[in-house]
């Protein structure tokens, strides 16, 4: 629970409490709220004040999700030199943000799973503390955080409005960055308010900017308090997930928390609707970890020589999906409003999707400029002559001139191929899982697991190379398995163990693929051209799963594609031999250097998993 009541005595001040409940009344913002639930709207003010008594703001700001409040809080961020406006012509309405360069990625090793239980609660892959600790901790730092600011309460809600599988939670922070970035990527407001009044059902989350000192950096999670809702405290950080904790930190690691408790799925996957010349549309998701191909894969443009024939794709995800069983199937919606992507090698090129629906109403974080204003970052298309870096100093072309973890936040709804079904409350059917990322050597272009035992076994093996979206060295392999390893609110052996339950309860469960698009060649160069022409592979992929490719290669880890048969567009024979190679001997190395992980999960980690993964050993030995 997070009352006044479990907090200890030392750190209420029942004065300052009383003088903000006034304040925290939200009655006045819908009539809908009260006649609802009228014992919700007491809750949200108690929590409201509690978290005031505090922080001690100057004033409580309730966020209703209003365009006119949206630009005003622009207007004020832009007059204290914080939003830059960008080109008027050329980017209407869009703006650059510059973050503390000490501040510009998630960093895991702040951020904590906090249970009233044991470190066994989170599991080897998170940091834990226990919640008395981390109160005590955490509620000394937030104490008169917000003098002099405004605290403001954003109500969001996650999923279509109107959907069973939504929910909802307010995020109390003193960052108006935090609540412009809120009011793109979800839907923010006196609807969600509603919602959450009519479920019963509240997330909740601290934010304090505070002098961002990164030794008091804390992201903590409780999946256990909040009357099992989940609260969620994040101090000195003002940046992408440790700030806007309706992602990472909601949207998965408490809802991850959840759906292990209430039998669904939080997964860190895009979702599309691929669409064949006849017609049928296959439903695909994607884990890949941070930085490692889901936006991009979300966006996907076809090939002219596919698209011509009518093949097409339309978004649902780009980041998170959640998926509930229906009828033996798993149905996934987006529980967001909006991506916040990676600017890096974003462009016409690569994704021109991405770059038509960045034209307007969009936040740039820690981009470079050029000198009429228009953002920049490497790997754009044309690079003009005088660029300011992310920093604001004129850059002399050494290093990067826009950070690797610069980022756009932008409407989902100015997505050209939003996918029609985007807003069905019911969700999607899922076909097929995508598990992947970077790797440059061993794992081929695709191939299919053998059952949903092994997809899950190939999913916890995922060992890929680390990249700038999270503080750390980039390019370092490690296990990261379901692209899920920073996420999961809960030791991730019991999660390994939810996805075997799952797939047991579905008649239909998604088939299990393993793609690769970033293997090497013996010059380093990638060996497939990846983005748009991806479209091949999942053309195979959705030929599997409808049963009409039936010539694929039997080989140790799964079925690969035939390279008679494969239609690769342009990518030669030869090329396609070496992307689909399966070397059994480096293989089984992989399984050796995946073994201390397994282990680590000691007792855990499920016998079914040992059982696919000595059988796999077995295969790649006889071969
Ligand atoms: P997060 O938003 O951090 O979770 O990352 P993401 O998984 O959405 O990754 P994103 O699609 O933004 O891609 C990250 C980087 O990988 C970008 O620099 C892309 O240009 C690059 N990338 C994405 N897809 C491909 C691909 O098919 N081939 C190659 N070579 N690079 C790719
Ligand atoms: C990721 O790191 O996976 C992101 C960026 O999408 S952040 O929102 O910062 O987590
Ligand atoms: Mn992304």
């Amino acid at each position: 629970m997070f009352t006044t009541e479990d907090l200890p005595g030392d750190l209420l001040d029942k004065e300052l409490y009383g003088k903000y409940l006034k304040e925290a009344n939200v009655k006045g913002l819908s009539a809908k709220i009260s006649v609802y639930n009228n014992d919700f709207a007491d809750r949200i003010s108690s929590i409201v004040a509690l978290v005031a008594s505090h922080a001690r703001p100057e004033k409580i700001v309730f966020i209703r999700g209003t365009e006119k409040e949206q630009n005003e809080l622009i207007k004020m961020l832009i007059d204290e030199g914080s939003l830059l406006r960008l080109n008027p012509e050329n980017y209407p309405n869009s703006y650059l943000y510059r973050s503390n360069p000490n501040d510009v990625a998630r960093t895991e090793k702040d951020t904590y799973i906090c249970t009233s239980g044991t470190k066994d609660d989170a599991g080897p892959t998170n940091n834990w503390m226990h919640t008395s600790e981390a109160y005590s901790r955490l509620f000394t730092l937030l104490k008169g955080a917000m003098a002099g600011k405004a605290m403001y309460v954003v109500p969001y809600w996650l999923g279509p409005i109107d959907s069973r599988y939504g929910m909802g939670g307010i995020e109390i922070t003193d960052s108006p960055y935090v609540v412009v970035n809120l009011n793109i990527i979800t839907r923010t407001g006196t609807g969600a308010l509603e919602r959450m009044a009519e479920t019963n059902r509240m997330t909740v989350g601290i934010h304090s900017t505070m002098d961002l000192i990164p030794s008091n950096r804390y992201i903590c999670h409780f999946p256990e308090e909040n009357r099992g809702q989940g609260l969620i405290i994040s101090l000195n950080s003002n940046y992408g997930g440790n700030a806007l904790l309706s992602k990472k930190c909601h949207a998965l690691r408490i809802a991850t928390s959840m759906a292990r408790n209430e039998g669904w799925m939080a997964e860190h996957m895009m979702l599309i609707g691929l669409e064949e010349p006849s017609g049928r549309i296959t439903y695909l998701s994607g884990a890949f970890p941070s930085s490692s191909g889901k936006t991009n894969l979300s966006m996907i443009e076809p090939p002219e020589e596919l698209a011509s024939a009518g093949w097409k794709s339309w978004l649902i995800s780009d980041d998170i999906t959640w998926m509930h069983p229906h009828n033996g199937r798993l149905m996934g919606i987006n529980p967001e409003f909006g991506f916040f992507g990676v600017a890096p090698h974003t462009s016409y090129r690569t994704n021109p999707n991405a770059m038509d629906s960045i034209r307007k109403n969009t936040i740039f974080t820690n981009v470079a400029v050029d000198s009429d204003m228009n953002p920049y970052w490497e790997g754009m298309d044309t690079k003009p002559e005088k660029i300011t870096d992310w920093l604001g100093k004129p850059y002399n072309g050494e290093g990067n001139a826009a950070h690797p973890n610069s980022r756009f936040t932008s409407p989902i709804s100015q997505y050209p191929h939003l996918s029609k079904e985007y807003e069905n409350g019911r969700g999607v059917p899922v076909s097929a899982f995508l598990y992947g990322g970077r790797r440059g050597d061993l794992i081929p272009l695709v191939y299919e697991a053998y059952s949903w035992e092994e997809g899950v076994l190939i999913g916890a093996m995922q060992r890929v190379e680390t990249t700038a979206a999270a503080e750390g060295k980039v390019g370092v392999l490690r296990n990261d398995p379901m692209a899920n390893r920073p996420f999961v609110g809960y030791n991730m052996a019991d999660y390994f163990q939810h996805h075997l339950d799952m797939g047991r309860k579905l008649t239909d469960p998604p088939r299990i693929f393993n793609v690769n698009w970033f293997r090497k060649n013996g010059e380093g160069k990638f060996m497939w051209p990846g983005y748009g022409y991806n479209t091949y592979v999942l053309k195979w992929i959705s030929g599997r799963v409808h049963g009409e490719i039936k010539d694929a290669v039997k080989t140790p880890i799964g079925f690969v594609p035939n390279v008679e048969t494969f239609d690769s567009g342009k990518v030669d024979r030869k090329i396609m031999k070496d992307l689909l190679h399966v070397d059994s001997k480096a293989y089984l190395e992989e399984l050796k250097a995946t073994k201390p992980f397994l282990e680590s999960f000691g007792e855990r980690f499920p016998d079914d998993l040992w059982k696919a993964y000595y059988s796999m050993k077995e295969r790649l030995e006889k071969n």
